[in-house]
């Protein structure tokens, strides 16, 4: 006898369902921590907002600026709908972004309370051998219930990212992830002038939680369900904000298992920085679409001066889309009438979907019900209807009037400015 979740797969619904339209309001952009916006203004730079996360406070003992980071297990939520036991750092996925400046000597306290072994490394960071956090190779493993030390000297700047080092397929796999952000020195001057106005940070991943269940699954290498900014899913990615003529910069980290070309609408962007620190002037260039390989950091720079709701998204479509159904017959100019009928004296409530194609798939799999715990495959909502968009979106909200970090809701198309019926 098959199941409705085997006939929906039977029949190319890839949009698994949920709860039928949701329009989950996302959160406006983290405002950037108190404490960094001291430091910003004696040190000379703006503090990062990590959108949907939040920054890791530090304290100052004898000169040394101590963190600390607690590796473990806790429930996550995707976008309403959707929860998963992940792990990551003090309760989150990333974990906290660590922000300090070039020159500054750090302290990061790790304490393990996951039920096996773990490590940090600080991807990118230049530091003594010792510090370099691979399990086995620079140090033993930190043992459950042990905190351990790691110490050294900022002596760059950039976009730098921390994970762990040990039995990464799997801790990585469930979210263990984070930014470390070194602002220089010397402040915006030089190559990093001129200075932004917002920065932010989006670390993007990839999550094999497949439909029903509730467990991230480490082994899979090619074929994931969720694709996320920050470990969210639009509809609840927060929106990017800025003023017009504000000068932005988006930071962008992979740590997922694939690459990324992340597409900007609306305004050309200056590539300025990467694996290897701030990008000589010389080396930037404009782009509207620029590869995140994997591993890999970016950081993006453009001037808002076009104002309105613009999509900021991964060109791979399948990674706009949530709760991918993967081998999947395809249903798209089969003409079904005639079986259509045979099935339903089977299974009264069968239809057949998708022979015009994908977009009705949402809610006609809303209005069936579907695997628990399970969101539709493009379920934001848009001032004109469905996106028809998951995954790897945001929107980036530029506007003459903007105040602060309060979300300003949909753009006002002045008259004249929008595509009409004909
Ligand atoms: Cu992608």
């Amino acid at each position: 006898m098959m199941t409705r979740r085997g006939l929906i797969r039977l029949l190319g619904a890839g949009a698994l369902a949920g709860p039928a339209a949701l329009a989950a309001a996302a959160r406006a952009d983290a405002a950037p921590a108190a404490q960094a916006v001291e430091e910003g203004r004696r040190r000379g730079y703006t503090p990062v907002r990590t959108p949907n996360g939040r920054a890791l406070p530090f304290v100052l003992r004898g000169g040394v600026k101590e963190f600390h980071l607690v590796a473990e297990e806790f429930e996550h939520e995707f976008a309403p709908g959707c929860r998963a036991r992940c792990w990551g750092y003090n309760g989150s996925t990333p974990g906290p972004t660590i922000e300090a400046v070039e020159g500054d000597r750090v302290r990061i306290l790790v304490s393990n309370r996951l039920s096996e072994p773990t490590s940090v490394h600080w991807h990118g960071i230049l530091l003594p051998n010792g510090m370099d956090g691979v399990c086995g190779l620079n140090q033993p493993p930190i043992q459950p219930g042990e905190t351990w030390a790691y110490e050294f000297t900022l002596r760059q700047a950039g976009t730098h990212m921390y994970h762990p080092h040990a039995d990464e397929m799997t801790q990585m796999a469930l979210g263990m992830m984070g930014f470390f952000i070194i602002h220089p020195k010397d402040g915006a001057s030089g190559d990093y002038a001129p200075p932004v106005d917002r920065d932010y940070a989006i670390m993007l991943h990839n999550w094999a939680l497949h439909p029903g269940s509730y467990r991230p699954d480490p082994s899979i290498m090619l074929e994931f369900d969720l694709w996320s900014f920050n470990s969210k899913v639009f509809p609840a990615t927060a929106p990017l904000l800025a003023r017009t003529g504000e000068r932005v910069r988006i930071r962008l980290g992979n740590v997922s298992m694939w690459n990324h070309p992340m597409h900007l609408h609306g305004h050309r962007f200056w590539v300025t920085g990467g694996d290897g620190d701030r990008w000589p002037r010389s080396a930037w260039r404009p782009e509207v679409t620029h590869i995140v390989g994997v591993g890999q950091m970016r950081d993006f720079e453009f001037v808002a001066d076009n104002p309105g709701d613009w999509a900021f998204h991964c060109h791979m479509s399948h990674h706009t889309m949530n709760a991918m159904g993967h081998g999947i017959p395809n249903p798209v100019g089969v003409d079904q009438r005639g079986v259509e009928d045979d099935i339903r004296k089977l299974l009264p409530d069968y239809m057949a979907m998708g022979a015009k194609g994908m977009a009705g798939m949402d809610e006609m799999a809303g209005a069936m019900g579907g695997p628990a715990n399970t969101l539709p495959m493009s379920m934001g909502r848009g001032p004109f209807g469905t996106v028809g968009m998951g995954g790897m979106f945001t929107v980036l909200k530029v506007r003459d009037d903007l105040r602060g970090d309060t979300d300003p809701g949909w753009y006002r198309y002045p008259q004249g400015t929008r595509a009409w019926k004909v």
